[in-house]
C-alpha cells in the first residue's frame, strides 16, 4: 500500500468517525436534554402549537389564497374572448363570453354594484383604464366598444354566476402597433382629471382590511353633491403593480344609510395580498358624468411577517380618518 493510499485510507476513517458521531449525537440530544426537550415534545403532541408555527400557518394560507384576475379559467368558469388579437381605435368593438362548468355559456348572473358584469380594460403598463358595463345577449354574449391604443391590454371580468359566489377572470388582448411603454410613476396620491382634483389619504397594509379615503374637490372647493354610481359614491379598482393581480375593494358607506356623505370624501376598505406597488382607479360621477382618478400606492409589509428594512422616507403621519373607529362598518356585498 502506497503512503498516499493509507493516508486517504486513514482521512476516510476519521470523517467515518465524526459522521457517525454526529448522527448519534442528533439521536441522543433531544432525549438528554434534561427533560426540557421531553417537554417540548409533550406540548407539541397536546396539539398545541408554539407561537411561531400559528403564524406560519397564516401565512401558508395567505399564500394560497390567489388573488383575482390571474386565471383565464377558475372555478370551472371560463373568459372566452373569442378573438386573439384587436385592432387600435376609439371605438373597438369587443365580444366574449363566460362559459361555465358544462361548456356553454353563462346566461344567468346576479347584479353586484348595480351591474350583472364589470369589464376593466387596461393596458399592461398601466394606462388606457377603462371600466364599463357590457350588454348581454339571450345566447351569453356579452358586447361593448373600447378605446384601445397599441400595445399588451389585459381585461378583466369581473361577475357572480347565479347561486356561485363572484369571481374575476383575466384575458390579455395584445393591441397592434408601436407604442412606448410608460413608466410607474411611483407613489402619487393626488390625481387631476377634468378640473377635479382627487386626493387618497390611507396605507395599504399587506394581508388587512386597509381604511382609503378619497377626496373630490373642483376650483379648489370641497365637492359635497356627488352622485351615486353604481349603488356607491365611487368604484375603486386596485390593481397590483407587476401581475395586475385584481384586489378586492368595497365602499365603506352606502348613498341614503343616512351617515355617508355624497362628499368631499368617499370611503373604501382595500385588502392587498402582498407589500409592493399597487395602482388604484376611483371612478365617480358628479354632474351626470363618470369620470376615472387614478393614483400610486405602496403597500406595507404586515405586522405579522419581518419587520421591514428601516427606509430612508419618513413615515406618513397618520390621518385623521386612521384613528377614528369606523362609523358606519363596513358594508360588504
Ligand atoms: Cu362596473
Amino acid at each position: 500500500m502506497s503512503t498516499a493510499v493509507r493516508i486517504a485510507a486513514f482521512v476516510a476513517a476519521v470523517v467515518a468517525v465524526f459522521a457517525t458521531a454526529l448522527v448519534v449525537g442528533r439521536g441522543i440530544g433531544p432525549i438528554g436534554d434534561n427533560g426540557e426537550g421531553a417537554e417540548a415534545m409533550d406540548h407539541t403532541s397536546a396539539g398545541t402549537a408554539p407561537e411561531g408555527a400559528e403564524s406560519a400557518e397564516d401565512a401558508m394560507e395567505d399564500a394560497m389564497e390567489v388573488p383575482g384576475g390571474l386565471m383565464v379559467s377558475s372555478g370551472g368558469y371560463t373568459f372566452d374572448l373569442g378573438q386573439q388579437t384587436a385592432a387600435p381605435g376609439t371605438g373597438v368593438p369587443l365580444s366574449f363570453r363566460i362559459l361555465g362548468p358544462d361548456g356553454e355559456p353563462v346566461t344567468g348572473y346576479d347584479v353586484e354594484h348595480a351591474k350583472e358584469l364589470h369589464l376593466i380594460a387596461v393596458r399592461r403598463d398601466l394606462t388606457g383604464f377603462q371600466h364599463v358595463h357590457p350588454t348581454l345577449a339571450t345566447d351569453g354574449t356579452w358586447s361593448t366598444d373600447l378605446a384601445l391604443t397599441p400595445g399588451d391590454w389585459r381585461l378583466f371580468a369581473d361577475f357572480k354566476p347565479t347561486d356561485v359566489d363572484a369571481l374575476t377572470l383575466g384575458a390579455d388582448l395584445p393591441v397592434a402597433g408601436r407604442y412606448q411603454p410608460a413608466a410607474s410613476p411611483g407613489e402619487s396620491r393626488t390625481s387631476a382629471v377634468d378640473g377635479y382634483q382627487v386626493t387618497i389619504d390611507g396605507e395599504l397594509v399587506a394581508g388587512t382590511d386597509s381604511r382609503l379615503r378619497l377626496t373630490v374637490t373642483k376650483d379648489g372647493k370641497p365637492v359635497t353633491d356627488l352622485e351615486p354610481y353604481l349603488g356607491a359614491y365611487g368604484h375603486l379598482v386596485a390593481l397590483r403593480e407587476g401581475d395586475l393581480a385584481y384586489l378586492h375593494v368595497h365602499p365603506d358607506g352606502t348613498p341614503g344609510d343616512g351617515t355617508t356623505e355624497p362628499g368631499p370624501a368617499v370611503a373604501f376598505v382595500a385588502e392587498v395580498p402582498s407589500a409592493g406597488a399597487y395602482r388604484l382607479f376611483l371612478d365617480f360621477q358628479h354632474d351626470g358624468v363618470v369620470r376615472t382618478a387614478s393614483f400610486a400606492l405602496s403597500a406595507e409589509a404586515s405586522e405579522a411577517a419581518e419587520p421591514p428594512e428601516p427606509s430612508d422616507s419618513t413615515p406618513t403621519e397618520s390621518t385623521p380618518f386612521e384613528s377614528t373607529p369606523s362609523e358606519s362598518g363596513h358594508n360588504g356585498h
